[in-house]
């Protein structure tokens, strides 16, 4: 379908077509659709853009990314029908993997969605291993990869569902999440979390990344940066935001 450039929509109708052509090619499941819809109202009330606290987030990520032994990146369906290129940069800039770790279990949608980030330069995706398990989680999403969410320090898990982030932190990993909604389960119990729309958290996120690289910030200045982050204070300020408009 065309959309205009003139509709007042544009942007918003195109990343719903991102989302809806993700589930027809089957790398996004239909409950995608879902989510997708929540975290539209949530983007509505933020006024549809990315706010101080979430730049404020954004920055305390990249210093952890920066500073992890083991950086993992999560994908899941959703993740990689809206920002297949901004993931394969992600993991280019942190010589990090990307693991697809999906909810709704499908073999053949794993394979997919490796093959849809190979097709935009990701180079080293890694796929779940039904002999390795997360503790502390029963879903589809306890099967990890030994060379990946397994064996790392800090895990991305962008858009996520429920009780993963907190089994990964019970598992004794870091986690850094993007969810719209700042209530939400995975908000809550992340290490970091940005409440900002995917599409515009991944390039800016990317952006500070390299800022940081540029100007070669020690281990102690990167630990400063993130240590000084209150993730409780950032996601109450979101909700105080959304209650403004
Ligand atoms: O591919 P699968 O099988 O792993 O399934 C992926 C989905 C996303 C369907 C699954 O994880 C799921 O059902 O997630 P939930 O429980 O709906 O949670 C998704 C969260 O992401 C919600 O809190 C939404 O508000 C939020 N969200 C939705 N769209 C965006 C978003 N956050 C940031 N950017 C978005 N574009």
């Amino acid at each position: 379908m065309i959309i205009p450039k003139s509709h007042p929509r544009y942007k918003s109708l195109k990343t719903r077509e991102l989302i809806a052509n993700g589930v027809k090619s089957g790398i996004a499941s239909v409950h995608g659709l879902i989510a997708h819809g929540r975290g539209e109202a949530f983007d509505y009330f933020l006024g549809e853009k990315t706010n101080e606290s979430a730049k404020k987030s954004i920055e305390a990520a990249a210093a952890l990314l920066l500073s992890a032994k083991r950086p993992v990146i999560s994908v899941n369906g959703s993740a990689a029908a809206l920002v297949p290129k901004e993931l394969a940069e992600l993991s280019r800039l942190l010589s990090a993997p990307l693991e697809i770790n999906i909810f709704h279990s499908s073999k053949k949608r794993e394979i997919k969605i490796k093959s849809h980030l190979e097709k935009y330069g990701a180079k080293n995706v890694l796929l779940p291993d039904k002999n390795h398990k997360i503790k502390f989680l029963e879903s589809n999403r306890k099967y990890v990869n030994p060379e990946g969410i397994f064996k790392s320090d800090v895990v991305f898990v962008p858009l996520e569902d429920g009780d993963r982030a907190e089994a990964l932190i019970k598992n004794g990993k870091k986690v850094i999440t993007i969810d719209l909604n700042p209530l939400s389960r995975t908000s809550q119990k992340s290490t970091i979390t940005i409440v900002d729309n995917i599409t515009r958290a991944m390039p800016l996120l990317a952006t500070q990344i390299r800022k940081f690289k540029k100007l070669k910030l020690t281990e102690k200045q990167l630990e400063a940066i993130f240590r000084n982050h209150d993730n409780k204070k950032e996601l109450k300020s979101s909700v105080e935001l959304m209650k403004k408009l």
